[in-house]
C-alpha cells in the first residue's frame, strides 16, 4: 500500500493514502488529535477556522466528527464523493459525515453489534441536516435487498413529510426541527437496508397557536396555501393567503426568502405517495380545520353567555372535522363537570377567556395527534419484523435560548442536558473507567459533569419535574407564580437555579420577578414561569374530546378514543411524559456502539463564510470538546481484548503461530515484542491491550497484507478494531 505520512504535533504521525487528499485537504490538521498545542483552545478554534475558511467543514477528534455549517452548499455530496468513501478507513481520507457513516455501517457488519450516530449541537448548527446526508449515503451506498427499492425510497421520503409537519422557521434556524426524533434503521445480514423506525419526541404544539415574533407555524400550513391547488382550497373553503388566518400569522412573517412553500407542497405530496398514504383528503381535512380553529371568534350571545360569532368559520370546522355542528358549538363553549365517581354530569358555560384558551386546545391537541399519527403511518409503512440489526440516528431540537422562553425551551434544553450526559457517560468517564479498570496508570482529565443539571430536573420528590406536578395536582389553588416559589423553597441556593431573589434580601437585576434562571451545561438561560402549569397539564375539556371521538374522520378516531373519555385516571403530565420517553431514549441508546457528530453554527446571522470566534469558542466550550480531546490524546486511540488481538495477528509472530497456549497476556506480550513495538506505543492492562497511536496499528495490518498471510482488506474499520 501507498501510503503517505503526515508529522503532527510531538512527532504522531497521521497515515493518508496517497491520491485522496490534496493539498488544500491538509490545511490545518484534520484530527484535533494532532494539533501541537492540543491544550489550547485558541490553536483549536484557529484550526477550525482556517479549515472553515477553506470549506473544509469537517475535523475530527479521534473518531468523534466535528462539522461546522457551512451556511451554503457545497459539492462534497455527490455520488462520486459517496463512493469515494465506501469502505474505507478513517485516517485514509479527508474527514466527512460519509466516513463516519460508512464507518458506522461496517462497525455493524463486523461487529454484529447495533450502532448509532448522536448528532449534537445547539439551533441552527447542521444536526438535521447532517442525518439527512447519513440516510442518503445509506440509501445510496447500501445493497439493496429484493423487492426493497421502495422501502429505500420510503426511508427517504419519510423525511420531507416529518419536516413539513414538525418543522418551522425559528429566530435561530429557518427549518428548525420541533419535535426531536429517532430513527432505527433495519439491516439484513446482507447489509441491505429492510426497514425502519421513527420514535417522535415531543412535539412543540403551541406553535400552533402562537409564534413569537419573526417565527412561523408550522410549514404544512404555509405550503398548503401555496401551493395547493385552486379545486382543494376550494374544498377545505380556503384562501391562498396566510394573512387570512390568525394562527398564521402572529409571528408577522408569512414568507421566507430561503424557503418556497409551492415547490415544498409538491415534495411533501409526492413524498407521502411514495410512503404509500391512503388518507391524504382526510388529513388535508384536519390541517384545514386547525386553521379555521384559529379564525373562530368569540362573543357575548343571549344571557350573557359565550357564543360563537363567526358562523362560516364554523360551518367549514365542523364539516372538515367530521363532527356534528351543535355539538361542537356546544363544547366550544361549555365544559362538563362529572363529580369523581358520579354519573351525573353537569354542563357549565365558558368565559370568553375559557372559550378562547378551549379553542386553542382544541387546535393544539388535533394538531399534535394527527402528527403522532403520522408517524404511526410512517412506521407502517417501513417496518419490517424479523431480524435486523439496527443503526440508531438522532436528530433532536437543538439547545435553545431566545429573548423569551418558556416550557418548551426548558423541555428542549432539559433534552439536550440528557444527551450531553449521555455524552460525557459513553465518552469521558468511560474512558477513564476503562483504563482505571484495567489498572493502566493515568492521568485523570477534568470535566464539568452536567449530572447535576439532570438531576436538578428530573429527581424524584424534589426535582423541578416534580414540583411543577405537585403544582398541577392543586388546580384552583395553584398558579404560575406560586409554582415559582415553590421552586425557590426548595431548589433556591442550588449552584445551577437562580431566581431575582438574592441570599441577602437584595433583587438581582438580570432575572425578572417572574422568572427563573437555569444555569446549564450550555449557557445560562432565563425561563418565564408563566404558562408552565396549563402546558404541563395540556387539558382538552372532556366534551370536546367527546365530540371528536364521534368523528366521521378516520384520523381523528384513531387519534381520539373512547376509553380516553370514559378512563376516571388522570392523564401523566406533558413534562413527566417527556422525562419517561427520554429514559427510555437512553436505555435504546446505552444498549448500542455510539459513533458522535458534534455540531457547530459558525455565525447567528445564518450566513455563509462567517466565523464569529466568541460563538465558537463557548460552543466548543460547552460541548465540552477540549476536554474530549484531552482524553483522546492522553490516551490510547486502540483498544482490544487479548485473545481477540492474538487471534488476528499471531501469524506475523512465530512464537505465537499457529496457536498460543500460555496465559493471554504473556502471548500479547511475546507477540508485541516480536513486532518490535515501543514501550510508549502500547500498554497491557488487565484483559486487553491498548495502543496510544493509529500508525502503530496501520503498521501491523501493512504487514499482514504484505505478507499476504490473510487476506485482510485495508478496509476494516478502524472503529472495527476497538
Ligand atoms: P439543526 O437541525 O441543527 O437546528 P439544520 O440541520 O436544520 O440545523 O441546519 C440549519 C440550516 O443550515 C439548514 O437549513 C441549511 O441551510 C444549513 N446547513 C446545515 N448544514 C449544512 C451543510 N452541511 N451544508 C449546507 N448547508 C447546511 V434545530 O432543528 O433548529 O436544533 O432545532
Ligand atoms: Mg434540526
Amino acid at each position: 500500500m501507498n501510503m503517505e505520512e503526515e508529522v503532527g504535533g510531538e512527532g504522531r504521525a497521521h497515515l493518508v493514502m496517497e491520491g485522496t487528499l490534496t493539498a488544500r485537504d491538509r490545511v490545518g490538521v484534520q484530527d484535533f488529535v494532532l494539533l501541537e498545542n492540543y491544550t489550547s483552545e485558541a490553536a483549536f478554534i484557529e484550526n477550525l477556522r482556517r479549515r472553515f475558511k477553506e470549506n473544509l467543514i469537517y475535523t475530527y477528534i479521534g473518531s468523534v466528527l466535528v462539522s461546522v455549517n457551512p451556511y451554503k452548499e457545497l459539492e462534497i455530496y455527490s455520488k462520486a464523493h459517496m463512493e469515494r468513501y465506501r469502505g474505507v478507513s478513517f485516517y485514509e481520507i479527508s474527514p466527512h459525515i460519509y466516513a463516519v457513516s460508512d464507518n458506522t455501517y461496517r462497525a455493524l457488519r463486523t461487529e454484529r453489534k447495533d450502532q448509532c450516530i448522536l448528532i449534537s449541537g445547539e439551533s441552527g448548527a447542521g444536526k438535521t441536516e447532517a442525518s439527512k446526508k447519513i440516510l442518503q449515503y445509506y440509501s445510496a451506498t447500501c445493497p439493496i435487498s429484493d423487492n426493497m427499492s421502495t422501502l429505500r425510497d420510503r426511508l427517504l421520503q419519510s423525511t420531507p413529510v416529518l419536516e413539513a409537519f414538525g418543522n418551522a422557521k425559528t429566530l435561530r434556524n429557518d427549518n428548525s426541527s420541533r419535535f426531536g426524533k429517532y430513527m432505527d434503521v433495519q439491516f439484513d445480514f446482507r447489509g441491505a437496508p429492510i426497514g425502519g423506525h421513527i420514535l417522535n419526541y415531543l412535539l412543540e404544539n403551541t406553535r400552533v397557536v402562537h409564534q413569537n415574533h419573526g417565527e412561523r407555524n408550522f410549514h404544512i400550513f404555509y405550503q398548503l396555501l401555496e401551493g395547493g391547488d385552486q379545486d382543494l382550497l376550494s374544498k377545505l373553503g380556503l384562501e391562498r393567503n396566510a394573512l387570512k388566518y390568525h394562527y398564521l400569522v402572529k409571528g408577522c412573517c408569512p414568507r421566507v426568502s430561503s424557503i418556497n412553500d409551492k415547490n415544498d407542497w409538491r415534495t411533501v405530496t409526492k413524498a407521502l405517495a411514495v410512503i404509500g398514504f391512503r388518507d391524504e383528503e382526510d388529513l388535508f381535512n384536519i390541517i384545514a380545520s386547525v386553521l379555521h380553529l384559529g379564525n373562530i371568534q368569540f362573543g357575548e350571545g343571549q344571557d350573557e353567555q359565550t357564543e360563537i360569532t363567526t358562523e362560516t368559520q364554523h360551518n367549514y370546522l365542523s364539516k372538515l372535522l367530521g363532527v356534528d355542528g351543535v355539538a361542537l358549538k356546544d363544547a366550544l363553549t361549555h365544559k362538563k363537570l362529572t363529580a369523581k365517581g358520579e354519573e351525573v354530569s353537569m354542563i357549565s358555560p365558558l368565559s370568553f377567556e375559557q372559550a378562547v384558551a378551549a379553542r386553542d386546545a382544541l387546535a393544539k391537541a388535533v394538531y399534535g395527534r394527527t402528527f403522532t399519527w403520522l408517524v404511526a403511518q410512517i412506521n407502517k409503512s417501513l417496518a419490517f419484523k424479523g431480524s435486523s440489526s439496527v443503526i440508531g440516528l438522532l436528530d433532536i431540537y437543538g439547545f435553545e435560548v431566545f429573548q423569551h422562553n418558556s416550557f418548551e425551551q426548558f423541555c428542549i434544553n432539559y433534552c439536550n442536558e440528557k444527551l450531553q450526559q449521555l455524552f460525557i457517560e459513553l465518552t469521558l468517564k468511560s474512558e477513564q473507567e476503562d483504563y482505571e479498570a484495567e489498572g493502566i496508570s493515568w492521568e485523570p482529565v477534568k470535566y464539568f459533569d452536567n449530572k447535576i443539571i439532570c438531576d436538578l430536573v428530573e429527581e424524584k420528590h424534589k426535582g423541578f419535574i416534580a414540583i411543577l406536578d405537585e403544582e398541577c395536582l392543586r388546580p384552583g389553588e395553584s398558579n404560575d407564580i406560586s409554582f415559582l416559589e415553590k421552586l425557590e423553597d426548595t431548589l433556591g441556593g442550588h449552584a445551577h437555579f437562580v431566581t431575582h431573589k438574592l441570599a441577602n434580601g437584595k433583587t438581582r437585576k438580570t432575572v425578572g420577578r417572574e422568572e427563573f434562571r437555569l444555569i446549564h451545561y450550555a449557557g445560562e438561560v432565563n425561563y418565564s414561569v408563566s404558562g408552565f402549569l396549563d402546558k404541563n397539564n395540556d387539558l382538552l375539556y372532556r366534551n370536546l374530546k367527546e365530540v371528536l371521538c364521534q368523528s366521521d374522520s378516520q384520523i381523528l378516531r384513531e387519534c381520539f378514543q373512547r376509553e380516553e373519555v370514559t378512563d376516571q385516571k388522570r392523564p401523566e403530565t406533558a413534562a413527566t411524559q417527556f422525562k419517561n420517553s427520554l429514559a427510555k431514549l437512553m436505555e435504546i441508546l446505552m444498549c448500542k456502539e455510539p459513533s458522535y457528530v458534534r455540531c457547530i453554527k459558525p455565525n447567528d446571522a445564518k450566513q455563509p463564510g462567517r466565523f464569529d470566534e466568541a460563538l465558537v469558542r463557548h460552543q466548543v466550550k460547552y460541548l465540552g470538546l477540549m476536554e474530549n480531546l484531552r482524553v483522546r490524546r492522553a490516551g490510547f486511540a486502540y483498544r482490544r481484548h487479548y485473545q481477540a488481538f492474538l487471534q488476528r495477528y499471531k501469524c506475523l509472530c512465530p512464537g505465537t503461530w499457529p496457536n498460543w497456549h500460555g496465559k493471554l497476556a504473556d502471548g500479547v506480550a511475546t507477540l508485541v515484542q516480536h513486532l518490535g513495538y515501543k514501550p510508549e506505543e502500547y500498554k497491557l492492562g488487565k484483559t486487553k491491550i491498548f495502543i496510544r497511536f493509529p500508525k502503530t496499528l496501520f503498521t501491523t495490518e501493512d504487514m499482514m497484507i504484505f505478507g499476504s498471510v490473510v487476506a485482510l482488506s485495508l478496509q476494516t474499520s478502524w472503529r472495527g478494531y476497538r
